[in-house]
C-alpha cells in the first residue's frame, strides 16, 4: 500500500476522507508506507520556512489521525533519494504528449500561469516513481488522482515490457464515500485546500464553531426536500459528508434525514464532523509539542523507505544496463 499528501496548505476534510482516513483503515492488513510528498510540494511557488513547517504538521497529522508508526512507514519523500533518481529514469519511457493531457496539469497551469515549469508537467512521472519502487498493489487516494494512478501503471506495464519484469502494476483504492467531497460554496467543484473562497473548505484544522458556521452557510437550493440527487449536488454533497463521518451508506444518511428541514440537517453534519475533527486537533497539538519525538518516527521512516526503495532502484539499474562493476 502506498500513498502520500502534499505539504501545500491546510488540509481539509476531504484530504481525511479521500485519503488519510483509509490509511489508518489499511495499516493493519498491509504493508504500508506514507510519504509526506514535499518534492511534489514545489512544482508550485512554496515560501521555504513555511514549507518546513507544515511538513511537520503533517507528520503530526497523520499521527493524530491514527497512523501508527509501528504498523507503517512514515516518512518524508526529499528524504530518500531513491524517488529522483528513479522519476529520471521513467522520464525517458514517458511520452510529453500523455504528460500534456493529464487534467490536474491542465488545471494547475491554468492557476499558475506564470509559472508552468517542467516539474509540474513532470509530476506524475515523479508519483509513479514513488509508488513504483514499493511495488505497491494499491493506492489510497481520493477520485482526483485516479488518472495519476493509471497513468503509473502504463508506466510500469512499459517498463516491464521493454526491459522485463521489474515492477508491480498497482490499481487505485477509492471506498465511494468520501472519495470526493465537493466545494460548500459551488457544489460542482472539488473541496480543495488551495480554494481562495475560505467558507468553501472545511479544515481539519477549523474549531467547532468555524465548522458549523461553515456548514450552515453551505450552498443548498431553493426546495427543501432531503435526497441524493443529480439535481442536487449541494444536498447530495453535505450527506455524503454526514455518511463518511458517521461511517454508514449515501442511502443511509437519506434515510436518516427525510423530513427533516435544511436548517437541523445542516447542523446536524457540521456537528458531526466537529465531534471528529476535536480529538485529533487535540492530539495534533500534544504531538507537535514533542518535535524530538516527531523528528525520530521520520528518522526511522525514511531509513525504512530507502531499504525497501533500494531493492527497487537496484533491480532497475540492472535491468537498463547501467554499469555497475563485472
Ligand atoms: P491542492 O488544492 O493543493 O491541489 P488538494 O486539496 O487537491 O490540494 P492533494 O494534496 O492534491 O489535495 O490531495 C491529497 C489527497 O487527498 C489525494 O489522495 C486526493 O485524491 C485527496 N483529495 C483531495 N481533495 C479531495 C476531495 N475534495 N475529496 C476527496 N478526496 C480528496
Ligand atoms: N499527487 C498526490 C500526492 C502524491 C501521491 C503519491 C499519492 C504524491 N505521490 C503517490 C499517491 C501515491 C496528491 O495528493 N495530489
Amino acid at each position: 500500500m502506498y500513498s502520500a499528501v502534499q505539504p501545500s496548505g491546510n488540509l481539509t476534510i476531504g484530504n481525511f476522507t479521500g485519503a488519510i482516513r483509509n490509511w489508518v483503515r489499511m495499516q493493519n492488513d498491509f504493508d504500508c508506507f506514507y510519504a509526506i510528498a514535499d518534492m511534489h510540494a514545489i512544482t508550485v511557488r512554496q515560501d521555504p520556512a513555511l514549507l518546513r513547517r507544515r511538513t511537520i504538521e503533517l507528520a503530526a497529522l497523520y499521527l493524530a489521525c491514527g497512523l501508527d508508526p509501528e504498523k507503517c512507514t512514515l516518512y518524508v519523500q526529499s528524504q530518500v533519494s531513491a524517488h529522483a533518481e528513479l522519476g529520471w529514469i521513467l522520464n525517458t519511457i514517458a511520452y510529453v504528449g500523455e504528460m500534456e493531457r493529464m487534467t490536474q496539469f491542465k488545471d494547475k497551469s491554468q492557476k499558475h500561469a506564470d509559472n508552468i515549469n517542467m516539474g509540474l508537467m513532470d509530476y506524475p512521472v515523479l508519483m509513479a516513481a514513488d509508488i513504483l519502487l514499493y511495488q505497491a498493489d494499491y493506492v489510497p487516494v481520493g477520485i482526483d488522482q485516479k488518472q495519476h494512478v493509471e497513468i503509473t501503471r502504463d508506466l510500469a506495464i512499459r517498463f516491464n515490457h521493454r526491459y522485463g519484469d521489474t515492477f508491480r502494476v498497482p490499481e487505485p483504492y477509492i471506498l465511494k464515500e468520501g472519495a470526493k467531497i465537493m466545494s460548500l460554496q459551488d457544489p460542482m467543484k472539488k473541496m480543495s485546500k488551495s480554494d481562495e473562497n475560505l467558507n468553501a473548505s472545511v479544515f481539519l484544522a477549523d474549531d467547532r464553531d468555524t465548522v458549523i458556521r461553515k456548514f450552515k452557510r453551505a450552498v443548498t437550493d431553493s426546495d427543501s426536500e432531503i435526497r441524493i440527487s443529480d439535481e442536487k449536488p449541494g444536498i447530495t454533497n453535505l450527506l455524503n459528508i454526514y455518511a463518511a463521518f458517521k461511517g454508514c451508506t449515501l442511502q443511509d444518511a437519506e434515510r436518516e434525514f427525510q423530513g427533516s428541514g435544511y436548517g437541523d440537517f445542516k447542523l446536524a453534519v457540521g456537528e458531526t464532523v466537529a465531534d471528529a475533527l476535536a480529538p485529533v486537533q487535540e492530539k495534533q497539538k500534544r504531538l507537535l509539542a514533542d518535535k524530538a519525538y516527531l523528528n525520530d518516527v521520520l528518522k526511522s521512516g525514511a531509513e525504512n523507505a530507502f531499504r525497501a526503495a533500494r531493492r527497487t532502484l537496484s533491480k532497475v539499474c540492472r535491468k537498463i544496463g547501467f554499469y555497475r562493476g563485472e
